[in-house]
């Protein structure tokens, strides 16, 4: 029996376990993990390498329109393209809601956007910014049918932002359906009330963004968006966790047996509100809702990864440019902090700073960093094929140089921005090679495939939402 191609002599990680074997891939499946396997049209050498599932970034942003005037920086090509480099297999932008238009329609412009332009393996949640009758009585339950089984909803921003009672809706419909809700949580009245003030004082640098969202803001929507969520008593998934004291409302909601998750992302574990005040607009390039926070909030992230409060990691890859009117530095003449769009870019650069940072410094194991960088997210969003290396699974692969010693700079990206947050940055361990359903994408850091090796998936319901058997 031959394969299409042998991964041979590396050390394979999964969530569960570490050991050496050799990987078998035959039409875009593992079809064997074992020794002495046989042929194959292809052999990849991993000694000295890790073979690990390839990253799920289940939070990225793509194409999504930001706002008059704004344009974000990744298309399907360059975002998917930075995501593989990064050893990405998949990722999952959202189909952002657009007012007054079918859900559908919006949805179906997105997979026109990507047809054919991916270099992962991509699939959408949703945006529910309007929830109407329609909406929430035939559209939504009809497409989480169809497979989109998951949607963010907003607690802040203007014509994004659900009232409570708009919450309680939705997360009635996910309760019928079996679809997990993802919360940005953040509350808008507060935010709206401390920009406004912070503007009328003449505060509007970039740094005063830190200063409009404070940790109150996020720790008490997260308090509602959890209590919300138990009166209908359906998962929740709070997503962009930037401290500890949203963590401890994530954490009692657990203990006292509710199905409340969490993700955070690398700008909440290296950056700092610090680094929003730069010369001029230079903090734009670090403005991310939530904000990052301070050194303590760093060391609580860090524990919510390793003691379960984190199931897990994402980039939040929200790609602007800086250096352009499109981007952060805002057309018009609006100089004040309010007009800066919110978001930084990272797909490219997640796993390597979760692995240089957690694996490398012993803050977290090499399975811990398989779950929370791919298999959790496998499993939280119903990604049944994808997320760990067995036999039957998709040969969704990156494998890794763990002593591969680099310094994050722009020129080495190749997302659609003008700079990178994580801008020298060290780290140690780098994904070479990105196989997606047995096709190498990139072959010891050269791109070997064209765009459209990538494909939309349809998934099934979370294995975290499902109601106890
Ligand atoms: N929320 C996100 O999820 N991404 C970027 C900006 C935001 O507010
Ligand atoms: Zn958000
Ligand atoms: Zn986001």
């Amino acid at each position: 029996m031959s394969y299409d191609l042998i991964i041979a002599n590396g050390t394979v990680a999964t969530a569960a376990d570490t050991f050496t074997c050799d990987v078998g891939i035959r039409d875009g499946l593992i079809a064997a993990l074992g020794h002495n396997l046989g042929a194959a049209n292809r052999t990849i050498d991993a000694s000295a390498k890790l073979v690990l599932p390839g990253g799920i970034d289940s939070h990225v942003h793509i194409s999504q329109p930001s706002g008059e005037g704004i344009v974000m920086a990744d298309d399907f090509a360059s975002g998917t393209l930075s995501a593989a480099f990064g050893g990405n297999t998949t990722v999952m932008p959202f189909c952002m809601q657009e007012r007054g238009v079918p859900l559908r329609q919006t949805l179906q412009e997105y997979h026109a956007r990507a047809e054919g332009r991916c270099f992962t393996d991509v699939s959408f949640h949703l945006v529910i910014s309007e929830p109407t009758e329609q909406v929430l009585g035939q559209d939504l339950p009809a497409l989480i049918e169809d497979g989109y089984t998951s949607f963010k909803v907003f607690m802040t921003y203007e014509g994004l932002a659900l009232d409570d009672y708009e919450m309680l809706q939705v997360m009635s419909v996910a309760r019928e359906t079996g679809a997990l809700v993802m919360v940005h949580a953040e509350n808008y009245d507060a935010i709206r009330f401390l920009t406004d003030r912070l503007e009328r004082g003449g505060s509007i640098a970039p740094k005063f963004h830190g200063t409009s969202r404070p940790i109150p803001v996020e720790r008490e929507a997260t308090h509602r968006a959890i209590s919300l969520a138990e009166l209908i008593d359906v998962p929740v998934m709070i997503v962009h966790v930037s401290n500890r004291e949203a963590m401890e409302e994530i954490a009692r909601a657990r203990s006292r047996g509710l199905k409340v998750y969490g993700e955070t992302c690398p700008q909440y574990l290296v950056l700092t509100e610090k680094d929003m005040d730069g010369l001029n607009m230079e903090g734009a390039k670090y403005v991310c809702s939530p904000p990052p926070r301070d050194h303590a909030s760093q060391i609580a992230c860090w524990e919510g990864l390793r003691n379960g409060v984190f199931q897990t990691f994402s980039s939040d890859h929200c790609p602007f440019r800086y250096d352009d009117p499109a981007g952060k530095l805002n057309p018009k003449g609006r100089t004040s902090f309010r007009w800066v769009p919110n978001g930084i870019p990272g797909v490219e650069t997640r796993l390597p700073i979760l692995f240089s940072e957690g694996v490398g410094k012993g803050r977290i194991s090499l399975n811990e960093f398989v779950a929370l960088s791919a298999t959790n997210h496998a499993k939280m969003y119903g990604l049944t094929s994808k997320g760990s290396i067995a036999v039957g699974m998709d040969a969704d692969i990156a494998i890794w140089d763990p002593e591969r010693e680099v310094t994050i700079t722009q020129a080495l990206l190749h997302h659609g921005s003008d700079y990178t947050p994580y801008e020298g940055i060290a780290v140690r361990g780098w994904p070479v090679t990105t196989i997606v359903r047995g096709r190498v994408v990139v072959s010891d850091g050269v791109l070997e495939t064209q765009p459209g090796a990538g494909q939309h998936t349809a998934r099934s319901r979370s294995a975290f939402a499902r109601p106890a058997a």
